[in-house]
């Protein structure tokens, strides 16, 4: 954190559970979300709100995290831990839950919650709060799988149409060379890249070497959630560089898979990671050993795509992230100003204090499914 910010209590805590319709499915290798469901922490304290989003998916497929699960740690565990007790800033708040394990989403929608509500306390945007040095981000876009290559070849040419700068496909065994093939053939100067989401084997090592003919940017996360040795002995037999994403929830782990070579590029996602705060370490350690970072996504509504584009902001942040407008995924955002695309495909950084933007509470009342007090409140 770049700014002085001043003591802040949280007097009130409520959890909420809201479930935003997707305009289309989104396949990967491990399922089909037809609706984002995410857990909304809201804080009160000196006079500020503040308000956060947890990444964590309705099934612990993506990572072990459950909506569920985060709605019982923030409840039991993490929004008592700071609770009407005053610490000098966030940092300083966040430590009083750092005893808890894992947990990461959990802990990152707090996170975010208390630096809205310090950001709206001080006047101060999210993005000098953590340093951010862009007024753009360059963005990309995330491609589910689709019922036939034609059907994915008509939804990249709509979205390059829209002015997203790169191109990010996802795959499954089976479902690669001839995806990246025919990508490439319809398509042979945009910035591409593949996703897997951990569904390959080091038995899988010709399909994973076959592509490196058609010049993807990378491969992110072919093989197991927690295998970074693996990872190492693949990048290794192939060109295309490798994209940690599942694999990386610490510091710790970042500094393995630098020393291990298990790959060459980071996709930094603050809920993978335990907070925006401890995303900036990341992206730190990531440049300073040469691996480019971007900014993942992970369907959050227009709560968290702010938060996104604030870490974007930062100076190690060097490629196009799955920053992509509030369109691709809803018909209705829960924020009064969805977050848009200009045509040369980036997207403004929030400027206002805090997140910068204004919830739509007519919205958020619509798709809530489930609030809660926390504690005294
Ligand atoms: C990724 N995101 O980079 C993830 C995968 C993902 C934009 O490709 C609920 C919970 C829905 C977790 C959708 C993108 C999710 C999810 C996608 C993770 O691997
Ligand atoms: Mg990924």
């Amino acid at each position: 954190m770049t700014s002085e910010l001043p003591l802040l209590t949280v007097e009130r805590a409520r959890i909420r559970v809201v479930e935003l319709p997707l305009l289309a499915p989104f396949t990967t290798s491990f399922g089909t979300q037809t609706v984002r469901r995410a857990v909304l922490v809201e804080l009160e304290g000196d006079g500020a709100a503040g308000i956060g989003e947890c990444a964590a998916g309705i099934e612990p497929a993506y990572s072990s995290e459950t909506a569920a699960g985060a709605v019982e740690v923030l409840r039991e565990y993490i929004l008592p831990a700071v609770l009407g007790k005053p610490a000098a800033d966030p940092r300083g708040q966040a430590r009083r839950w750092a005893w808890v394990r894992g947990h990461n989403m959990a802990k990152a929608a707090a996170e975010m919650a208390l630096l809205d509500q310090a950001g709206h306390a001080a006047g101060i945007s999210l993005k000098a709060m953590l340093g951010g040095v862009k007024d753009r981000i360059e963005c990309g876009v995330s491609i589910g799988i689709q019922a036939s290559l034609g059907a994915t070849l008509e939804t990249v040419e709509g979205f390059l149409e829209q002015g997203y700068r790169r191109i990010k496909l996802k795959c499954k065994p089976g479902y690669d060379v001839t995806l990246a093939r025919a990508v490439r053939e319809r398509f042979p100067e945009t910035p591409v890249m593949l996703d897997a989401n951990s569904a390959y084997t080091l038995q899988d090592v010709a399909a994973l070497r076959a592509l490196d003919e058609f010049g993807l940017m990378m491969i992110e996360q072919p093989l197991a959630h927690d295998d970074l040795l693996d990872h190492a002995a693949l990048q290794g037999q192939i060109r295309t560089p490798i994209c940690l994403d599942e694999s990386i929830e610490s510091l710790t782990d970042l500094r393995a898979a630098i020393a291990l070579r298990s790959g060459q590029i980071l996709n930094l996602k603050a809920g993978r990671v335990g907070g925006l705060l401890p995303s900036i370490d990341l992206q730190a350690t990531a440049a300073a050993a040469g691996w480019p970072v971007w900014c993942g996504g992970m369907l959050e509504t227009g709560i968290g795509r702010a938060a996104n584009l604030a870490v974007a902001s930062l100076p190690g942040f060097t490629l196009p992230g799955d920053t992509s407008a509030s369109d691709r995924y809803f018909e209705r955002d829960v924020i009064t100003e969805p977050f848009r695309l200009a045509s040369d495909g980036t997207m403004a950084v929030p400027q206002g204090p805090g997140l910068g933007v204004d919830v739509d509470r007519e919205r958020l009342e619509q798709i809530t499914v489930h609030q809660e007090n926390v504690g005294r409140s």
